[in-house]
Formats: C-alpha cells, structure tokens, sequence
C-alpha cells in the first residue's frame, strides 16, 4: 500500500497533525470531526447525516483523515478540491458531509488563527442579526394556536406550522416533545407512518385560515409539505393558500425532479423553499437559474461547508433567489454556529431554521450563539464559536436511530 502523499506545496500557516472523528448521543446522534494543527489550534466540523451517521464516520475514518495529516490547514479551497475532485466518486450525501465537516473545521482554525470571528472573514456583517423561524406544531389546530402564541411572545418574528391529520395515527412534524422535534426513533429498523395526500389536502388550509385570523399577518408563516406531494397537488396547494400570504411553502414535491417545479410555479404565487436534501450546487443549479423556487434551503453540513454553500448562495444571488438554510435538530450546534456566520455575512440571506436542541446537547457542544427578540447571534469569539467536551460526549454512546419511512393507507411505498 503506497503511503499518502506529502503535501509539498508552499504555506504559510501550520499543518494538520490530527483529524479524528467523535460519535456521541447526548439524546440524539451526533458525528463531530475535529481537527488540530501543528501549533495546537484545534477546529470542529458537523458530519451529521440522520439514520446514516455511521457511513459519514467511516468515510471520514477510513478514507478522508488520514489523508488530511501533513496538510497545510490554511488552504482551505485546496483541500476542498482535493476532497471532492481527488475521490473520482462525486457528490451524494456521505461524501459531501464528510467534506464539509473538513472545512468547517477549517474555517473554524482560519478564524482562530487570525483572531476573529468567521463571519469577519467572509466579509463582515452584513446584517445586525440572523432571523430565526421555530415550529409550532400540534395534533390539532387548537394545540398549534397555543404554539404560536408562545413563539410569538418569546419574539420569533417568522413561524412553521404543522398540524396532525384526522385519519393518520402520525403525521410529519408533530411531536410531543414542543421544542425538539426528533423524527429519527432508536431501534435497528424505521418506523412505518402512513400518509394520505387527499385528507392532508382537505385539512391543512383550515390550520393557516386559524393562524392567520387569530394572529393577523404581522409575522412570517412557514409550511413544509416534506415532498409528499405531486407538482399538480403542490400548485393547487400553493394557489389555495396564496390568501394566507405564506413566507413559504417547504419542498412541495421530490426535488430531484427540478423541471416539476415549472407546473408549480405556474400556477401560484406562494414562495417554495426547496433543497434540505440537496449536497451540491448542481443539484440545485436548474432550480436556481430558472427561478423556479424562491428561497434555497441547503446547509451547512450536507452542502460541502462553507465553502460550497457559500457558492450555492452566490449563484442564487445572481437569480435573486434567498438563502433559507435547513436547521432542524439533527444538524447539531457545530453546523448551526457556521450557518450563523455565512447567514450574516451574505447578501442575499432570506430565513434560518432554527430547533432548539435539548439541554445534553448543549452541555455536550458548548457555544457562544445566542437567541433574542426573534434573531441569532453567532458571538464574537474568534473562529465559530463552538466546541464539543469530549469527556462529557464520551458518556453517550450511539443509539442506531433510523428515519421513518412512509406508506400510503393501501400500503405503497411513499416519500417520508
Ligand atoms: O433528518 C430529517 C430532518 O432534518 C427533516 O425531516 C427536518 O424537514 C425538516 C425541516 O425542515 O426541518
Ligand atoms: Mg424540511
């Protein structure tokens, strides 16, 4: 077997003496890499990928640290290219997450290195603060109304709702637990829901006709129909909630099909947000330079770093498209610190996800970002702002947790 390379090439800063992997589950799962220099810097990356955590940790493990040892950390773009274009296999989930986790990390060193905050180094500030939406959600319009109530008072300005599905035992964003919502369930196997498009399509608009006519329209509401639906049933969704003035409406139909989009927004005014699952800019390009969403909703974790997402929301720029980058509960502190850096420094920034994590994860990745009136704040700490205690994510060894699967009533195989 031929040893890794050395890397020859000229640098100024220190090289890369450790890259590992840590694998924790202070109440969900969690993939962390971190990585140190030659002079003792240390940087932290997400590689979570929910229900396939353990395929990015050997990705990471087997194929991409060992080749991280001797390289320069300071050249962050290289790496990138060597990561991506030096596989030969491209893209897919796994192998962008594990290279983002990289660059995260090595953002987080540049940071630390030059002693200022990331969001410094992509340029400054371009807004005062980063615009969070929570999610109310409830098995009854009764119970999401209480929700928002509470969103509301605790500042939020922009609002997701979903609501429970008369005839479906559970249905997509309703959980017990208000202010995490996990639809990962430990166990080896999924769980199996059922979904009915007819009886969500019936329901669903009375939950924005309550919200509306009891809170007005002085704040942003959100929906994620979680690419349940046809593009027809997703334009006459969009058209018939145009009246409620959605800020937008969440990964309608399954995106891989990006020319679908054409008949939506055909049809409707509503906004559509689209791309959580999307891990490159080709992936989102058509939807993009067509203008056929509004808002792009790729992350951090699952889009290559900084460093990629970065170009996705430059390209969306160009096509006045905003950012609207998913942040839901299994994308952990590390990956939620470094939206908050690239969300205050673009121009185009629309609207950040924002799930509270539970109190152990918190504890387990110690953070300077903070919430209030309704923004985030990434802090003013050199770097991200993030760390993980590596003694205390020692005391919560991985639980498998698989995502559920979708069936419709007949028992077809249907998007989760
Ligand atoms: O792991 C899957 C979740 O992140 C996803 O279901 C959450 O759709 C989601 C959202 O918009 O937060
Ligand atoms: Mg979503």
């Amino acid at each position: 077997m031929s040893e890794p390379s050395p890397d020859n090439s000229a640098g100024s800063g220190a090289r890369i003496v450790d890259a590992r992997v840590i694998v924790t589950c202070p109440g969900r799962n969690f993939v962390t890499v971190k990585i140190t220099t030659s002079d003792g810097v240390t940087g932290v990356g997400d590689a979570t990928l929910n229900g396939r955590e353990l395929a990015v940790a050997s990705y990471l493990q087997d194929h991409v640290c060992p080749a991280l040892i001797g390289r320069h950390a300071d050249r962050i773009e290289d790496i990138w290219q060597y990561l991506y274009k030096g596989a030969y296999w491209r893209r897919g989930p796994v192998t962008m997450t594990a290279i983002a986790a990289v660059d995260t990390a090595l953002w987080d060193i540049k940071g630390k290195v030059a002693g200022l905050p990331v969001y410094q180094l992509l340029g400054g500030r371009a807004r005062e603060g980063v615009t969070v939406y929570g999610h109310a959600n409830g098995q009854d319009v009764a119970e999401v109304l209480d929700e928002v109530a509470q969103y509301l008072e605790h500042g939020y300005k922009a609002v997701r709702v979903q609501v429970g599905i008369p005839g479906l035992p559970v249905t997509y964003g309703v959980s017990k637990d208000k202010l995490f919502y996990e639809p990962a369930q430990k166990g080896i196997a999924p769980s199996e829901a059922t979904w009915s498009t007819e009886l969500y399509l019936r329901h669903v608009p009375g939950l924005f006709d309550a919200v509306r006519g009891k809170f007005g329209f002085g704040f942003h509401l959100l929906h994620d129909a979680h690419h349940r639906l046809t593009p027809t049933e997703a334009a006459r969704l969009g058209k018939r909630l145009e009246e409620y003035e959605l800020f937008w409406l969440e990964d309608p139909t399954p995106a891989e099909s990006q020319d679908a989009f054409r008949i939506i927004k055909q049809h409707t005014t509503t906004p559509i947000a689209v791309g959580e699952v999307f891990n490159s800019i080709w992936d989102c390009q058509q939807l993009i330079t067509e203008r056929l969403i509004d808002f792009i909703r790729t992350t951090v974790v699952h889009a290559g770093g900084i460093t990629h997402l970065r170009r996705i929301f430059n390209l969306a720029e160009l096509y006045g498209v905003r950012s609207g980058s998913h942040g839901a509960t299994d994308l952990s502190p590390v990956c939620m610190a470094a939206a908050l850096h690239l969300d205050l420094s673009i121009p185009n920034f629309g609207l950040q996800e924002y799930m509270r994590h539970t109190a152990a994860t918190d504890e387990v990745f110690p953070h300077t970002y903070w919430f209030e009136g309704g923004y985030l704040h990434p802090g003013e700490t050199p770097g991200l702002g993030v760390d993980i205690d590596e003694k205390l994510a020692e005391r919560y060894p991985y639980q498998p947790a698989p995502l559920p699967v979708n069936r419709l009533l007949d028992g077809t195989m249907h998007s989760w």
